[in-house]
């Protein structure tokens, strides 16, 4: 693991005339499925091996201090594709969206998500994995700003039966049922090489989102077999075939190992085809790992040092391993920069030559920090899961499950650890009153 603690601005390439229109950089997006913090080899892991993410993060900025918008799929996903917070779309994305009880719902089609702004562009634009931001038409990827759209639309779906929790058909051509044999990480990284290859001698420049559904449950490696068959509820038998829930980590590890294999053969194919250098490439997670669930299933992910899990605000359950690399563009460097997933949308925009003026986005531009080392403006940051509150400013974090409150200097105890909020009641009294205006303020954007 790198232990450098500060931004290195190795020297900054500048960009040569700007993104012009025969040159627009294309842009992969590919956003890993509760991959915790401690996952990949470069952030720590001595479980898993990952050559090629590793190598991805040695060639781009590695981000020490990056977060998800929320600690579950659903919310972090709208953050992702619109560079807003996903409360402002209502408080049906304060969580995931249930197969069960959400069908109908999903994120609102005045959304502009950066896919229909590079699409308005001249971009051409594919979505091949888990969605999750509705099950069914018309709140699939098609209405979305995507061309082309492959994969499932719901949380999870088995890995080579890709049926859902439900029991249903969950995987689609564009908006049709339309079963592909084979393991989910393989299906997708198939379909996006397919996709560069094509739009490669169309010469056109391209947007691949690649939101994988590995790591999520059911926890199966290419090796391990089959669950999920058509027309059985796999709601209280979600989590796949694990002999030994004491130990889930080898099934996770072979998924990890497997999506490292994708990752390996998106980055070859870019460097094969001399698309390297005019291409955009982040690495993200939508949230942090399971550490534990329930009662039985133990040592799933590793979150790092770091306190908490998956549907938690402790940073565990929303700093998430992330890189960008753009060779010959980005130097590579360790940054410590806080970023986070509303940032994706300016930063794409930017990349491209778009200017967004765009005032209502949460996000910002991090190529000034990518590019020339120049420091984050100064932000604060915000979580809301139901009860579940936190604040972020500066080393301060509020994190609140109800009326817990607890306060945590994060400089100096980055596990959360010692609870200051007695010694500090002022600053937990500032971090409070900012959480309450930005409540306000989303909550009145979701009622536009
Ligand atoms: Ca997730």
């Amino acid at each position: 693991m790198k232990h450098l603690l500060l931004f290195i601005p190795l020297l900054a390439v500048a960009l040569t005339g700007g993104a012009q229109e025969n040159q627009r950089p294309n842009i992969v997006l590919i956003v890993a499925d509760d991959l915790g913090y401690g996952d990949l080899g470069c952030y720590g892991s001595e479980i898993n091996q990952t050559p090629h993410i590793n190598a991805l993060a040695a060639a781009g900025v590695q981000f020490t201090d990056f977060h998800s918008s929320g600690p579950m799929c659903t919310p972090t996903r709208v953050s992702i594709l619109t560079g807003r917070y996903q409360q402002r779309y209502g408080a049906q994305f304060d969580g995931a969206l249930s197969g069960k009880t959400q069908r109908d719902e999903g994120l609102p089609h005045s959304a502009v998500t950066i896919a229909e702004v590079l699409a308005d562009h001249g971009y051409a634009t594919a979505c091949f994995g888990k969605w999750h931001l509705g099950y069914q038409p018309p709140l699939l990827p098609p209405n979305q700003g995507f061309d082309e759209f492959r994969g499932l639309a719901s949380g999870d779906g088995d890995f080579h039966t890709h049926i859902d929790r439900g029991g249903r058909e969950d995987w689609w051509k564009g908006n049709t049922l339309e079963p592909d044999a084979g393991y989910t990480t393989d299906i997708l990284t198939n379909y996006s090489i397919d996709f560069i290859e094509r739009k490669r001698k169309s010469e056109q420049p391209f947007f691949l989102y690649l939101p994988h559904l590995a790591i999520h449950f059911p926890w199966q490696g290419p090796e391990d077999p089959p669950h999920r068959q058509a027309g059985v509820d796999y709601a209280n038998d979600k989590w796949g075939i694990i002999p030994d829930p004491g130990n889930v980590s080898p099934h996770v590890k072979a998924m990890v190992e497997s999506l490292d294999r994708s990752v390996g053969r998106i980055i070859d194919v870019l460097k094969k085809r001399g698309l390297a250098e005019n291409t955009l490439v982040i690495f993200t997670s939508d949230n942090g790992g399971y550490v534990t669930y329930g009662k039985n299933f133990k040592h799933i992910s590793s979150n790092g040092p770091f306190r908490g899990q998956k549907a938690q605000v402790y940073e565990g359950g929303h700093r998430v391993p992330t890189i960008i690399s753009w060779p010959g563009k980005i130097e590579p460097a360790v940054s410590t920069a806080t970023g986070h997933s509303n940032d994706f949308f300016p930063t794409i925009a930017a990349a491209a030559g778009i200017e967004t003026d765009r005032s209502d986005l949460d996000g910002i531009d991090l190529l000034p920090l990518l590019q020339k080392g120049d420091p984050v403006p100064e932000r604060t940051l915000f979580w809301r899961m139901k009860s579940l509150r936190a604040v972020r400013k500066g080393p301060w974090k509020l994190c609140a499950a109800g009326r817990k409150v607890e306060l945590f200097r994060l400089d100096t105890d980055p596990g959360e650890t010692m609870d200051l909020s007695k010694e500090h009641p002022e600053k937990l009294g500032e971090l409070d009153a900012a959480w309450q205006q930005w409540n306000a303020d989303v909550n009145a954007s979701a009622e536009k």
